[in-house]
C-alpha cells in the first residue's frame, strides 16, 4: 500500500488494541509518536529511496525484498517453502513478519531492535493484504503491467496500492483520509462484524503455533489475484503484453475487496499485537 493504506491499516489496529497494548506500543515507539502506530507505519518504505532518505537509503536496501513475495505461476497457490526463499533466510513477506513477531516478543532484544521489530511489523501485515504483495513472478507485482485507470497512464501495482484509495477519499471523503477511517471502522463493526473472529484464527491451517498466520493471509491474496484482480472488466486475464484500459466497472468491483483488505489487515495487526503483549505478560 502507500502512504494512505498504511495509515489506515494501522488506525484500524490501534483502536483494537488492550490497554496493556497501547502502553506497549507507546513504550517501543519514539516518544513523539505518542504510541500512535500509524505514524510511522510507511517507515519501511521511506528509508529504501534516495529522494525521501537520500544520505542512507543504500543502508536499507537489504529490506526491500521483505515487503513482498512472488508466487510461481497462474495456479493461484501459494507454496511457502518454494516462493519465500525458505532455505535462503525466508526473505520475503511471509517469513518477515514470522521474524518480526519473534523479535518483537522477545525481552532479549535491545529496545532499539524491538522498535525496529514493531515499526516492520505494523507496514508488513499491512503489505501481506495487498494482493499484488503476493504476485504473479514475472511481473514485479504488477509493476510491469501498464495501462490507463479511467484515462490516465498508470500500472496495475500502483492502482491498487495507491490510486483507487486516493481516489475513494477525494471523491466520497472530501480529500480528508480521516472521514474515510471512520467509515472503514463503522464497516468492520456492521458489515464484517461476524467474520472478525474468523479472520483474528489461524482456522485449519498448521500455523496456529505461530504468533501471526501470514502464509494464510498470502494464500488469500493468490486467490484474489486470479479471481480478480489480473482480470480487466470483460473477466479477460491481464498480463505484461497488453496496456489495460480500466474505470468505473473495474473501480466498482474491486474498491470492495480494497476496503475488505484494509479492515482485515487492520483486524489482523491488532490481533497479532495484543497476541504478543500477552505473551511477553
Ligand atoms: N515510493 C517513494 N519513492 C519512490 C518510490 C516509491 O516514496 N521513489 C513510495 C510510494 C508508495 C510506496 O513507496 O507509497 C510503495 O511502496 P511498496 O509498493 O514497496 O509498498
Ligand atoms: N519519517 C517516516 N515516515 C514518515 C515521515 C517521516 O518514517 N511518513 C521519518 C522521520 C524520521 C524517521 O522517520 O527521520 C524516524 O525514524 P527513526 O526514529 O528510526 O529515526
Ligand atoms: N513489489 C512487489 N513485488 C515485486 C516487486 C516489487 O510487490 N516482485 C512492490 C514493492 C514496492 C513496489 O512494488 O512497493 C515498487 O517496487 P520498486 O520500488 O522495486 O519499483
Ligand atoms: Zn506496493
Ligand atoms: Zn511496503
Amino acid at each position: 500500500w502507500g502512504s494512505d493504506g498504511h495509515a489506515l491499516v494501522a488506525s484500524i489496529a490501534q483502536t483494537l488494541l488492550t490497554d496493556e497494548s497501547s502502553t506497549f506500543v507507546r513504550n517501543h515507539l519514539p516518544w513523539y509518536t505518542s504510541g500512535n502506530i500509524s505514524m510511522l507505519s510507511s517507515w519501511p518504505d521511506f528509508i529504501l529511496y534516495p529522494d525521501t532518505n537520500p544520505v542512507d537509503y543504500l543502508n536499507w536496501q537489504w529490506s526491500k525484498q521483505l515487503h513482498f513475495v512472488d508466487t510461481k505461476d497462474w495456479a493461484c497457490v501459494y507454496d511457502r517453502e518454494e516462493d519465500c526463499n525458505w532455505s535462503s533466510g525466508q526473505q520475503c513477506v511471509d517469513g518477515s513478519i514470522q521474524n518480526y513477531t519473534k523479535r518483537l516478543a522477545d525481552s532479549q532484544q535491545d529496545n532499539v531492535q524491538r522498535q525496529e521489530a514493531l515499526k516492520f511489523l505494523v507496514h508488513f501485515i499491512g503489505d501481506a493484504h495487498q494482493p499484488l504483495h503476493a504476485g504473479f513472478h514475472g511481473d514485479r507485482g504488477g509493476n510491469s503491467i501498464r495501462g490507463h485507470f479511467f484515462g490516465k497512464q498508470t500500472n496495475l501495482h500502483s492502482l491498487w496500492d495507491t490510486v483507487m484509495i486516493e481516489r475513494r477519499i477525494t471523491q466520497d471523503f472530501h480529500s480528508q483520509p480521516a472521514l474515510y477511517l471512520e467509515y472503514l471502522l463503522n464497516q468492520m463493526k456492521t458489515q464484517y462484524a461476524q467474520n472478525i473472529s474468523d479472520w483474528t484464527n489461524c482456522s485449519s491451517s498448521d500455523e496456529s503455533r505461530y504468533l501471526a498466520c501470514a502464509t494464510l493471509w498470502i494464500a488469500e491474496d493468490a486467490k484474489l489475484n486470479c479471481d480478480l484482480v489480473y482480470r480487466d472488466e470483460n473477466n479477460q486475464p491481464m498480463n505484461v503484453s497488453k496496456e489495460f484500459e480500466l474505470g468505473q466497472t473495474y473501480y466498482n468491483t474491486r474498491m470492495v475487496i480494497v476496503e475488505q483488505r484494509l479492515i482485515q489487515g487492520g483486524v489482523r495487526l491488532g490481533a497479532v499485537i495484543n497476541k504478543i503483549v500477552q505473551t511477553v505478560g
